[in-house]
């Protein structure tokens, strides 16, 4: 029960290959109470697609055989080994190949060593396990599919070369992928092997510093069971993540498949590893509805013109006694060609042709792995060609030594291999220093064919090579999503924040998941999923939205509705008052002016004029004058208003007193005097204005306090002892005035003014006092307002009542402006 070698052709140099001719390979459970049956690889199903790769070293080795250039008056001989896809199986057949076994061999180890390179192994996984019981011979292997990162290590696989890319480039692709189509919440299937582990581990390093987030990694055992199929998908079907990433090849993915289209689950968009993107188990019409649209990395294809010529030289007719081509027919076609007495198939007509394009084997259009080998094999021949070129004297080795051509050593021929450079069709082949190829992928799209099978479209490239950030070159447009979609499908675990809005990361989940929280006023963000809100400058405000910050509205009282009815009110209240002063001064000569001390009159005629003016410089922005105008010019024609008001009072008291006997006040209050207390009263007023503006002047300020959105411009009064000194001070005139008044409203006499002059101030003090509370509470602008419509009213008070019975009597009833008539009254 020998290991035999698949195919044998003895050369002058040797090499090996080692393919999973056969797959689906049970180990029993060893419970140790039975002799271990031997492990039987051919009882299992031939793998037409790898019994190609096989066919394209035979192809390869045949091809340098007769090239006249290459390698001339030698040949390459071949032993080809069937790994059976898995580890175990896999070191069998590389010891099986160092031992030499022959036919005619009877002492294991006459070959021993006569094997130069390998071509070899498949998955990592078994690469790994050649590579450690060739590098004890030092003999070189180069592996065309085995990609996991762990094989770039020169410590752990010093012989180990490959015309695979290394995964560090796929996940750096995938990751790019997925960034650059805004996946950012995927999940992660991977086979539970040495390459779905590095790689998943790659792919999650790639992604740290990205906005992708994992939902889930599952694992796929490689002894596949249904119970835990079902288990993964119940994971699938429950996560929000539409994207899955699969790194796994043909082999564990087809079972699975088969239960995943049963639990019908859709609207998967899977990203589908290199081992898998172009894998034709998987191009059947069934899958479409379940992994069409699937996107994934391929490697460069590459193309073999005598492939199908040679392939289909392959047949029983030809190889009567190879037990593989039979194997492959019953693959293929169901039939056996030998007797069927020897398997259960019914037996072949002989008529069946290889032409199928579309059977596994027989695929040539877009060779990839294939294409691997054929690479590979002629690696080898070109390094020995070097190897056998070697001048003595001149050769790399100890003291300038070639290798014997007799007797080469494989770590002689890794040196070549190392260095080796050639061109094969248009590409480039060598090796980096640890062993790996050059990074350049195909983006591989599945979409339907022409008979709803599913077709590899190219529709894009990655190209390892290129500065960072050029890699990927994606045509989008030309992609068919899964679903059959023509629109990139969503792959979230939250909707992106709008602008005017931030993340706030959800406690205990990644940070794909979020909250989004609405800026706070003042604040914005301008982007989607900001992560902050950014504050606005000073004097800038939020819009509304949150999303731009505008200059803040500066507001002051102007002429708006407010400001004009302010403006029109002190305009109207001034021309009353002048109207009144020029009423006066045609009826300068009747009774009831000149009883009335007509001077006086005039001046509070003339102070009311300027307090209604004063108003007006209340409107509009303030400045450095206007500001300082403001409480002086208003508090001062104020004060000069009562004090004219107050020494009218004191007249009309010291002429009733001076009626009595003996009292001559009179004397005392001629008009002089009264200037005299007028202006002393004035001026009193006067000093601590100017005393104030000396001190701390009011100025223009900007309140922002107030209301955030707004800038208010107003007067700060500068110092407010002061302001309130003015107010107090007027107001301790108008209600000294109002006491006076009050006690001579009673006396005699028509043209006693006392009476109107207490309603007045009863105004007046009742504006103001209504005024403090007023000007306090009022909000921003309004300040302003508030207090040039005290001004206003208290000064229409004033005029209205001060002024208004004259003018009626002047006015309307002349025939009670005579003397008689008021002195009439006074005898009553
Ligand atoms: N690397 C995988 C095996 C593998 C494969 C393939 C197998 C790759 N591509 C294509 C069959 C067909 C990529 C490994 O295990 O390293």
């Amino acid at each position: 029960n020998r290991f035999q070698p698949d195919f044998v052709v003895q050369g002058n140099y040797v090499i090996g290959g080692i393919f999973p001719i056969h797959f689906s390979l049970k180990l029993r459970d060893l419970n140790g109470t039975y002799r271990p049956p031997p492990i039987n690889c051919n009882a299992h199903k031939l793998n037409p697609r790898v019994f190609r790769w096989a066919q394209t070293m035979r192809l390869a080795v045949e091809e340098i055989n007769q090239n006249p250039v290459l390698l001339p008056n030698q040949t390459l001989g071949y032993r080809i080994f069937d790994s059976c896809a898995h580890p175990l199986t896999g070191k069998r057949a590389v010891l099986s190949m160092l031992n030499g076994v022959s036919e005619e061999n009877s002492s294991m180890c006459t070959n021993a060593s006569s094997i130069l390179a390998v071509i070899g192994a498949t998955g990592s996984a078994e690469s790994i396990v050649v590579s450690r019981i060739l590098q004890t011979f030092r003999i070189p292997m180069i592996s065309y599919a085995s990609s996991c990162a762990c094989l770039s290590d020169r410590q752990k696989y010093p012989t180990f070369f490959r015309v695979i890319p290394s995964d560090d480039y796929q996940v750096k692709a995938i990751a790019q992928l997925l960034v650059h189509l805004n996946w950012t919440w995927v999940g992660l299937l991977r086979g539970d092997h040495d390459y779905g582990r590095f790689a998943a581990k790659g792919l999650l390093r790639e992604l740290q510093d990205t906005k992708v987030c994992v939902a889930y990694q599952e694992i796929i055992p490689l002894l596949y069971t249904r119970k835990m199929g079902l288990r993964i998908m119940k994971v699938m079907r429950s996560s929000t993540a539409k994207v899955v990433v699969v790194f796994l090849g043909d082999l564990l993915m087809t079972p699975f498949m088969r239960d995943y289209m049963t639990q019908n689950i859709t609207g998967i968009q899977w990203v589908a590893s290199e081992a898998l993107v172009m894998s034709s188990v998987l191009s059947g019409k069934e899958y479409y509805p379940y992994m069409g649209g699937t996107i994934g990395f391929g490697i460069r294809k590459g193309h073999i013109p005598t492939l199908g010529d040679f392939l289909q030289t392959v047949n029983p007719k030809r190889y009567p006694d190879n037990v593989l081509v039979h194997e492959l027919w019953e693959s293929l076609y169901g039939c056996s060609p030998l007797p069927s007495s020897v398997t259960q198939m019914p037996p072949c007509s002989g008529q069946e042709s290889l032409l199928e394009q579309h059977s596994a084997y027989m695929n040539t259009s877009s060779p990839s792995i294939t294409y691997n080998v054929y690479k590979a094999v002629y690696a080898i021949a070109h390094s020995l060609h070097k190897l056998l070129l070697c001048q003595p004297g001149r050769g790399p080795f100890q003291n300038n030594s070639c290798a014997q051509s007799n007797n080469i050593h494989p770590w002689q021929l890794q040196h070549y291999l190392q260095e080796v450079n050639f061109q094969i069709g248009d590409e480039e082949v060598d090796f980096d220093a640890k062993g790996d190829s050059v990074p350049y992928y195909d983006i591989i799209n599945w979409q339907r064919g022409k008979e709803g099978n599913i077709e590899f479209v190219n529709v894009g490239l990655f190209n390892g090579t290129k500065a960072v950030g050029e890699e990927l070159l994606i045509q989008e447009d030309r992609i068919m999503w899964a679903g059959h979609q023509s629109e990139v499908p969503v792959s979230v675990c939250s909707a992106s924040c709008l602008p005017g809005s931030r993340k706030a990361v959800r406690r205990g989940e990644p940070i794909c998941c979020f909250d989004c929280v609405p800026c706070d006023s003042g604040k914005i963000s301008n982007q989607t999923n900001s992560v902050d809100c950014a504050t606005c400058p000073e004097d800038f405000w939020s819009n509304k939205d949150r999303t731009a910050c505008i200059s803040k509205k500066v507001e002051y009282l102007t002429f708006d509705s407010l400001g004009i009815a302010l403006t029109v009110m002190s305009v109207v209240g001034a021309c009353f008052t002048l109207a009144v002063c020029g009423v006066f001064f045609c009826y300068r000569h009747t009774a009831i002016v000149r009883v009335n001390n007509s001077e006086l009159s005039f001046f509070i005629l003339f102070a009311l004029t300027l307090c209604f003016l004063c108003c007006l410089l209340f409107i509009g922005k303030p400045t450095y004058w206007s500001c300082m105008l403001r409480h002086t010019a208003f508090s001062i024609t104020f004060s000069l208003c009562i004090s004219c008001i107050l020494g009218k009072t004191l007249v009309v008291l010291a002429a009733f007193t001076a009626t009595r006997p003996g009292h001559n006040i009179m004397k005392w209050l001629g008009p002089k005097q009264q200037r005299t207390i007028i202006s002393s009263c004035t001026l009193v007023q006067v000093v601590i204005c100017a005393a104030w503006l000396i001190d701390s002047p009011p100025f223009p300020s900007r309140n922002t306090q107030y209301e955030h959105s707004k800038i208010i411009l107003e007067c700060s009064v500068g110092s407010s002892l002061a302001f309130w000194c003015v107010l107090g001070y007027i107001g301790l005139q108008a209600c000294l005035c109002f006491v006076l008044a009050f006690l001579a409203r009673k006396l005699p006499g028509n043209f006693n003014e006392a009476k109107f002059i207490t309603f007045s101030m009863l105004i007046f003090c009742a504006v103001w006092l209504a005024f403090i509370p007023a000007y306090i509470s009022s909000p921003g602008n309004y300040t302003d307002a508030v207090e040039s419509f005290a001004i206003l009213t208290s000064s229409f008070g004033l005029l209205f009542c001060l002024f208004a019975p004259k003018s009626y009597i002047i006015l309307l009833k002349p025939e009670k402006n005579t003397k008689q008539h008021l002195m009439g009254k006074e005898k009553k």
